[in-house]
């Protein structure tokens, strides 16, 4: 690998660059520009030394002449830029020295960056990971996602209610890092009709749509890690094709030709908040669809242009689909070939079942995605029809494996059956790809058993594991740089592109003076989560204590409210049992709420109600605290995540497909308590049982206690600290002058049934964190147990995923530019 943009880089010219953006793009003075523009113009500067590289991949005619991965995602949660960049590039200090010579701070201009908030959690933020791993082992790739105007909303609180505002992350002056890329903007249309016609005696099928927009893309420039690659992230906006209908307009019909303007204006106007829920919308799956539409019509362009015959698709090109929401490119590349390159429809089948592979990332059957037949029929006409022809394929197979078999009919069916047919996303892809992968051993394992059982019968090798990842580079080098600098001194910087070489430090785990320094830079990235604590909240918090943390979206599978009984049981115990002792606490949640989740507003209310009141009561307040941080996003994480020493990852078991967080604090030297769930299982095996807690029921016991009939009052009255600290949700000790505020999440707990087992597991999870707090009052042991966990969790690296999907699923080549 290179290091190109070292070589080249030329301080003088940079600097004057930064300056002439300040000065012409921004239009302020040397003299009195904001620190806003100045971090706008060097990132601006950066961008264009990029551009020429994205170009020249672009170009590479060997690129052109391998396969590439097409990875398609509705969510590409990429974080700030300009820091991750830098050090892909390797020109961090050069430029924090030019940055220095013109008088501003680099670390704070990196501040001055908004987060792009183009996702919603876990699965925007691995497509993510997965850009920069492919980058950096530069696999020919990609990225195709949707530049919506509003990411994900910004969350604050009134009274500890989440409150949403929407989040413009271009800020009014653009986002600096994109290109327009307007050469390649394409034309979607929706609704109209299918025209049948005779074509050489033929008889053939046309879609006319009602109404057309057009497809802007903006792509974001992915740089490899020390390496002259860039890929793109390529963004597609909607937008209308001409200022309105002239025809329209002419006719008196102002107000209608206005309205497709709207329309198109609306559908990449914002991000669906929804995390693990589907609710199916009209624009919703317009979005879906403008995005799969303009994603294959850019691949066909590409690949049309390189000269390659259209038979020969699958060995240059590959699909991923980043769950089902961009399912709909299936029918719609078989559209494309059949009724746009006139291939037969078995010779078109036969190239798009060698092209897709899907990603399955959930088995909650409220997050399984299916659409009104009745929707798409309207909104895409010719596409219904094609989805009726490869169900009608797919059941004849169907019946020849299980003849006479109606319900394994009924239950494959891509079409659901009832008063309102429903069309299964899922049942589309497995049908339609040649790979479908699980995200963990353990959520792979269950794809097979209980979510597509009989699709693994028919198609025995289909499904398969690629356990998820987390790139090193932002996830440890960039956001903890005290660690990342003692792991290099003692094994070198191999690790950054290669993360397996990290368990050369085992050796170290006994070693005193390692310990030492390990500890203290865990202390000091504990300072700067403090001080960020202080500044924004106004709360004191003492590194002494133990930070743990629970950061993701709120959900009751991620059971926050298990985590808020163990607090509320710690509350009760350092107020009635004066033998209790423990280690000062402080309990760290984030999480945003989807808007119209009432339990998870609810619970969240509960939260910062309860933290109100334990960091005002002076009894328990040296002991313990509770911090709810606002408005949770990649750049906050990077802050959070270096600072943890205990991970909670608690879902219910077989609930959480993979997790990525519990791999980022791994790896940052906390220790994990959860339970036997998505790759916490990977995880143990990984770091060892003993640096570990692991706690609760595993999936065998959920599923017999289950079937045995699960009634959470059995341990409510079973179990004195249990009751206890339930019945603190009731009254007014939380919410004063308002009883029974909290009643809500009391109730889904007791007479809701506990769908999530939080009783049954609580007395399990509270003996795991009293071996905690045991554990941190021996430093030295506990030391040894941070050090292990880092040391060990070189698998978890998302160059390791690539490389598995590069394997097993893409088969293709790097390119080394
Ligand atoms: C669907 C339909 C309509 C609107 C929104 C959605 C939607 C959006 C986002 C449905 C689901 C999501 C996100 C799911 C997600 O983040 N899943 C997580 O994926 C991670 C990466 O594989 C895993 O680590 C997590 O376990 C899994 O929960």
């Amino acid at each position: 690998m290179k290091l190109n943009q070292q070589k080249k880089f030329d301080k003088a010219q940079f600097k004057n660059n930064v300056k002439r953006h300040l000065t012409s793009t921004y239009v302020q003075t040397v003299e009195k520009a904001s620190p806003r523009a100045w971090y706008l113009a060097m990132a601006r500067a950066l961008s264009e030394l990029t551009a020429f590289d994205l170009l020249e991949t672009e170009n590479d005619i060997r690129i052109k002449n391998s396969k590439s991965v097409n990875y398609l995602s509705l969510e590409f949660l990429v974080g700030r830029l300009t820091g991750n960049n830098l050090i892909s590039m390797g020109i961090y200090t050069q430029i924090s020295e030019a940055m220095e010579e013109l008088g501003h701070s680099l670390s704070d201009l990196l501040e001055q960056e908004r987060d792009p908030s183009l996702g919603n959690g876990g699965l925007g933020r691995l497509a993510a990971c997965f850009m920069d791993s492919c980058a950096a082992q530069e696999y020919p790739t990609v990225g195709y996602g949707l530049h919506y105007e509003y990411g994900l909303f910004k969350q604050s609180f009134i009274d500890g209610q989440q409150q949403e505002s929407p989040d413009a992350w271009q800020g009014v002056e653009g986002y600096p890092w994109e290109i327009a890329r307007p050469q390649l903007a394409q034309q979607i249309g929706f609704y109209g009709q299918v025209d049948i016609y005779q074509d050489q005696g033929r008889e053939r099928r046309r879609w006319v749509p009602g109404m057309f927009v057009k497809a802007m893309p903006w792509d974001l420039p992915i740089v490899g890690y020390q390496s002259e690659t860039v890929y793109p992230l390529r963004l597609w906006e909607c937008q209308a094709i001409a200022p309105f209908s002239l025809e329209s307009f002419n006719n008196g019909d102002y107000f209608d030709a206005q309205k497709s303007l709207i329309d198109a204006g609306n559908i990449t106007k914002v991000l669906y908040p929804n995390d693990n829920h589907e609710k199916g919308k009209t624009l919703r799956l317009m979005q879906q669809y403008f995005h799969s539409a303009a994603s294959i019509a850019d691949m066909l362009r590409r690949y049309e242009a390189a000269g390659h015959p259209l038979r020969l698709l699958p060995d240059y090109e590959t699909i991923q689909l980043n769950d089902t929401h961009p399912a709909i490119a299936i029918p719609e590349l078989m559209r494309v070939l059949v009724d746009e390159r006139d291939l037969s429809w078995d010779e078109a089948w036969s190239i798009c079942a060698k092209t897709f592979a899907y990603t399955n990332h959930t088995l909650l059957p409220e997050a399984l995605e299916t659409w009104s037949e009745s929707l798409i029929q309207r909104l895409l006409p010719r596409h219904m029809e094609i989805i009726y022809r490869i169900n009608y394929q797919f059941l004849s197979e169907v019946r020849q494996k299980w003849p006479g078999d109606v319900g394994k009919q009924q239950k494959l069916s891509i079409i659901e059956e009832g008063v309102h047919r429903m069309v299964r996303m899922a049942n589309l892809c497995v049908v339609g790809s040649y790979a479908v992968n699980g995200v963990a051993a353990l959520h792979t394992a269950l794809v097979k058993k209980d979510l597509f059982p009989e699709f693994d019968a028919l198609y025995p090798e289909r499904i398969r594991n690629v356990t998820n990842g987390v790139t090193p580079r932002r996830w440890l080098k960039f956001c903890n740089p005290g660690l990342s600098a003692l792991i290099s001194d003692k094994i070198g910087d191999e690790w950054t592109g290669e993360l397996e070489q990290i368990s050369q430090l085992a050796v170290y785990a006994d070693d005193p003076a390692f310990q030492q320094s390990y500890l203290a830079i865990k202390r000091g990235n504990k300072q700067r989560l403090a001080d960020w604590v202080m500044a924004h909240l106004g709360i004191e918090i003492s590194t002494d204590a133990i930070f743990d943390v629970q950061i993701k979206r709120l959900h009751e599978y991620k059971r926050q409210h298990l985590n808020l009984l163990h607090i509320l049981s710690l509350y009760h115990r350092l107020l009635h049992d004066p033998e209790f002792d423990m280690v000062p606490r402080v309990f760290f949640f984030a999480a945003k709420a989807a808007p119209g989740y009432y339990l998870a507003k609810e619970i969240i209310y509960a939260i910062n109600k309860i933290a109100q009141t334990i960091n005002n009561d002076e009894r328990v307040n040296q002991q313990l605290k509770v911090i709810f941080i606002p408005d949770y996003r990649v750049s906050m994480a990077e802050i959070i995540i270096p600072a943890a020493d205990v991970s909670e990852q608690i879902s219910t078991a077989g609930k959480e497909a993979s997790g990525t967080g519990n791999m980022k604090m791994a790896l940052n030297g906390a220790l994990t308590v959860g339970t036997m769930d998505g790759a916490n299982v990977e995880i143990r095996e990984e770091v060892g049982d003993e640096n570990i807690y692991i706690f609760g029921l595993d999936v065998a016991g959920v599923t017999a206690l289950k079937a045995q009939g699960y009634n959470p009052f059995d341990y409510y009255y079973a179990d004195p600290l249990l009751k206890s600290s339930m019945e603190l949700l009731m009254g007014e000790t939380f919410t004063p002058g308002q009883p029974d505020k909290l009643r809500v999440v009391y109730d889904s707990l007791l007479d809701g049934g506990d769908p999530y087992l939080c009783l049954a597991d609580f007395s399990s999870y509270v003996k795991a964190h009293e071996a905690i707090d045991a554990q941190y009052r021996d430093q030295q042991g506990w030391a040894r147990k941070t050090i292990l966990n880092t040391a060990s969790v070189g698998k978890f690296t998302s160059d390791r995923s690539i490389r598995d999907y590069v394997e097993n699923i893409w088969h293709l080549k790097a390119v080394h530019r």
